[in-house]
């Protein structure tokens, strides 16, 4: 009865997300919009909301139902789950959306990026108001639903910096991968390490799972749970903060892989990284381990923008097989990545994700969790979630 009882309240959170859409557009009609404007506004959410793999926002959720002993929630704790998982996938919108203009992106989640939509109306540019109408919109669902808690201005800091730190990240990822020159000598793994930290960690991991703790009214500090060990602190929030960097870290390498690996029916893009000159684990780890005259071809053609021509064929990739898309490839792409397989990066990236997989697990079990059933305190298992949930992701 009681699983049966969970399917059923599940359906009523995935619906949470109806609810939340009618306030939003509900909000923007009260301030007597015209019909056009609200017809853009429902299609911005629709089109750049739902539709991901949904990870960031679902984790909030669970992390709430393991910190609660994975008791039932009440309709009000799933409900209020459920406004800052929607929170969380609209944070995630607003970073895509100016993520894919930037980086000239072509699609994204099986369909063409937002900037690119053509119909009924063309994008372009507007794409910046609206990636920031679904920033705005975090605050104003935060507001509605969480001004009375004791914790409001928690969630609200936990927003505002994860975002402000991303910002940062993206700044980095994107001075380093310049338009026009390219410098292979500025890159560095010190540096990917920085730009990955900051551009992905925080607002994919620290995010949702800090929010879930506030939510469950996680202290900054306790004592340590353990009976044998009762004179130490455990401070949650840091303990969390450095396992998701590590962790988040390890997540932009799997992204920066499946760029170059991934086909697009795969991943739902097309990989940019290469054209783009982006500072990524594959060109640093490809740098650390070529010849010299690999380094030549690198130097020569990374970060070369494909010929118009080129270009156009690029577009039609979604869909395509791995060997049906190395056709559309432009010439230097191509060269970039005949180097990459030379130099055995698929090898390295396998080693990778087991080195990573026991380090992680390594940090996990360090977590001083006491007895089970001990509400109020971090447990190994939130952790643990996460990690299954990347570790060897195909997309
Ligand atoms: C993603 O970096 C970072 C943010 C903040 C969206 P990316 O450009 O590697 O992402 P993607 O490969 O999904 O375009
Ligand atoms: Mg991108
Ligand atoms: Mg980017
Ligand atoms: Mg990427």
């Amino acid at each position: 009865m009681a699983s049966v009882d969970k399917a059923i309240r599940r359906t009523e959170f995935e619906d949470a997300w109806n609810v939340i859409r009618g306030e939003l557009i509900d909000n923007f009609k009260s301030h007597g919009m015209p019909r056009e404007a609200i017809d853009w506004y429902s299609r911005n959410l629709d089109h750049n909301v739902p539709g991901g793999k949904l990870n960031r926002g679902l984790s909030v959720v669970e992390t709430v139902e393991i910190l609660k002993g994975r008791r039932p929630l009440s309709e009000e704790e799933y409900f209020k789950a459920a406004v800052l998982r929607w929170c969380v996938e609209l944070l995630q919108a607003f970073f895509l959306v100016a993520d894919d203009l930037m980086d000239s992106s072509i699609t994204r989640r099986g369909q063409p990026c937002w900037y690119r939509v053509e119909k009924p109306e063309k994008v372009g540019n507007i794409a910046v108001n609206d990636c920031t109408m679904l920033e705005a919109a975090i605050y104003y669902l935060l507001k509605k639903h969480f001004r009375k808690d004791s914790y409001y201005v928690d969630l609200l800091e936990l927003f505002q910096e994860s975002a402000h730190l991303t910002e940062m990240g993206q700044l980095l990822d994107l001075i380093t991968a310049s338009e026009n020159s390219v410098d292979l000598n500025t890159f560095s793994m010190k540096k990917y390490s920085l730009i990955a930290v900051y551009k992905t960690a925080f607002y994919s991991f620290y995010l949702p799972v800090a929010l879930a703790m506030r939510i469950c009214g996680i202290p900054n500090s306790y004592p340590d749970p353990d009976p044998s060990n009762t004179r130490s602190k455990v401070k949650p929030y840091e303990i969390a903060n450095s396992i998701f960097l590590s962790l988040g870290e390890y997540f932009q390498i799997q992204d920066d892989y499946l760029d170059f690996a991934g086909t697009a029916a795969q991943i739902g893009k097309v990989g940019t990284d290469i054209v783009d000159g982006k500072c990524s684990w594959v060109i640093n780890t490809a740098l650390s381990l070529a010849t010299p005259e690999q380094r030549r071809v690198l130097i020569e053609n990374y970060g070369v923008k494909p010929s118009k021509e080129e270009q156009a064929r690029a577009c039609n990739w979604l869909g395509s097989t791995s060997e049906e898309v190395q056709a559309y490839l432009g010439e230097a792409e191509k060269k970039v990545k005949a180097v990459f397989e030379d130099i055995g990066i698929r090898q390295k990236y396998l080693e990778l994700e087991e080195g990573r997989y026991n380090h992680l697990m390594n940090m996990i079990n360090a977590i001083s969790e006491g007895p089970r059933g001990h509400e109020g305190v971090l447990r190994r298992e939130v952790f643990v979630n996460f990690l299954n949930k990347i570790y060897r992701r195909q997309k």
